[in-house]
């Protein structure tokens, strides 16, 4: 490098480009339809983890493989109840981004308090947002602390 000032424009860049690519990439523009089939049984949700995107109509379709289990959506407050062998299904659009819990809604059993699931809407841009941004603090902690060598000779005309 010529000049520190050189250094602290691409560190400034690096710094813009950690805190609008997530913006940019922001997955409302998908809107996609996301469909997911969850078979509830043995006090278990199969998946037990539903990712998605924050503007996607989800569509769940829960199978119950035992008893009646009902899937309740924290935050949304959507349910569905599912027989054994008659799958319902359950649509919304996911626009409360977060981690939401899924909890099965009707008293199957001993461990039916037990019966959890997860509701992921978003990406997890903050984790990358803050790595990337630890990541600059620290080379620009290295930039401050060690100043790039002053050329000895002043040219003179
Ligand atoms: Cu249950």
């Amino acid at each position: 490098m010529k000049h520190p000032a050189v250094s602290w424009l691409i560190l400034g860049a690096a710094v813009l480009l950690v805190v609008f690519v997530p913006i940019l990439h922001k997955p409302e523009i998908l809107n996609k339809e996301r469909s997911f089939r969850v078979e509830a049984g043995d006090f278990a949700y199969t998946p037990a983890v539903l990712k998605v995107n924050p503007g996607d109509r989800v569509t769940i379709e829960l199978i119950s493989t035992d008893v009646v289990h009902g899937l309740y959506v924290d935050g949304y407050d959507l349910s569905v109840t599912a027989d054994p062998g008659q799958p319902a299904t359950l649509t919304f659009v996911a626009d409360q981004s977060g981690v939401f819990r899924l909890r099965c809604s009707v008293a199957c059993g001993a461990l039916h308090p037990f019966m959890l699931g997860k509701l992921q809407v978003g990406r997890n841009m903050l984790i990358w947002q803050g790595i990337g941004m630890t990541f600059l603090a620290l080379i620009g902690t290295l930039l401050i602390r060690k100043p790039f060598p002053v050329p000895e000779k002043q040219t003179s005309s």
